[in-house]
């Protein structure tokens, strides 16, 4: 935890170090498609038709439609932002290798701004916008979502395309709502646990805790946490239904990574929703 370092814990060191390690062919080889690297999952109706046809190229097809997916969800999310113009600013808190960041900056031309934990990420990520064209748009940083070192009221608009799992949400929010102009637009993309389900995480979600060192919410604490914080919901949308059709193909793919199942029971048991919620700075 030295100078070079943006965690503040042995738990937020472990999660840097999964994510400095991480190089899961479902990621690496999707983001190839077109340099655009996501960590998040897709939203949409699959096109079947990737499984049929020449045996030759099926699985780039299948790696194809995934990788489109993926970048659907991102897509609804910068929907979500409201009207953002060129001398607007953003942040992508937990900006993974920084594809949602920089599909922000294609779309808006303003400056966006990311961050990660995990160094190599932050590397990873910098050296994409370089590629792009992009760096003096896109700075991807090493610091942490919950002391985000940015001035109170910086930006238009801030987003965690699932990485809020990994934080507590008072303290997340707290931040946020300090560092988004007023009347400003906080989204989130999420996994969240059904309360109405049970009280507690059932054990599909556990196995997602497991396998990638986080703690999913329960739908219930986004509502509370955002409304301690001044943060209002003006746009709540169930993707589960339209995230389902991703896993399904993920599963038949040749980049499982073991966790496909443990989702799909999880969505389709009902004890677990992938969410967008949308909220106003007041
Ligand atoms: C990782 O995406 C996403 C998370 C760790 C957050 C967990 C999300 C939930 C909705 C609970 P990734 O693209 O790095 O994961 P994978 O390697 O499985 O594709
Ligand atoms: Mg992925």
């Amino acid at each position: 935890m030295g100078p070079q370092s943006a965690v503040t814990s042995r738990y937020q060191e472990s999660v840097a170090h999964y994510w400095d390690q991480e190089k899961n062919p479902v990621n690496l080889r999707l983001g190839d498609v077109d340099g655009i690297y996501h960590h998040h999952y897709g939203i949409g109706e699959v096109d079947w038709t990737v499984l049929t046809g020449p045996d030759t190229d099926r699985e780039a097809r299948v790696i194809a439609e995934m990788h489109r997916l993926e970048t659907a969800q991102a897509d609804f999310l910068l929907d979500q932002l409201g009207p953002i113009t060129e001398t607007h600013r953003l942040l992508d808190a937990g900006s993974g290798r920084g594809g949602t960041s920089l599909m922000a900056a294609l779309r808006f031309g303003c400056r966006v701004d990311g961050l990660s934990i995990s160094g190599k990420q932050v590397d990873f990520a910098n050296n994409r916008a370089e590629q792009m064209h992009l760096a003096g748009k896109v700075r991807y940083h090493l610091r942490n979502m919950l002391d985000n070192g940015f001035e109170d009221g910086t930006f238009q608009a801030i987003w965690n395309n699932e990485s809020t799992m990994y934080v507590d949400l008072d303290t997340l929010f707290a931040e946020h709502a300090r560092a988004l102009a007023p009347g400003g637009r906080y989204v989130t993309i999420t996994g969240c646990y059904n309360d109405a389900y049970g009280r507690l995480p059932s054990r599909s979600v556990s196995q997602i805790n497991a396998h990638y060192i986080c703690d999913i919410h329960p739908r219930s604490g986004y509502f509370s946490a955002l409304a301690a914080n001044g943060l209002i919901p003006i746009s709540v949308v169930d993707l589960t239904a339209a995230t389902i059709p991703y896993w399904e193909l993920r599963q038949q793919s040749s980049v499982t990574t073991g966790i496909e199942e443990a989702f799909l029971t999880a969505y389709k048991e009902g004890s677990f929703h992938y969410l967008m919620i949308a909220a106003d700075k007041v």
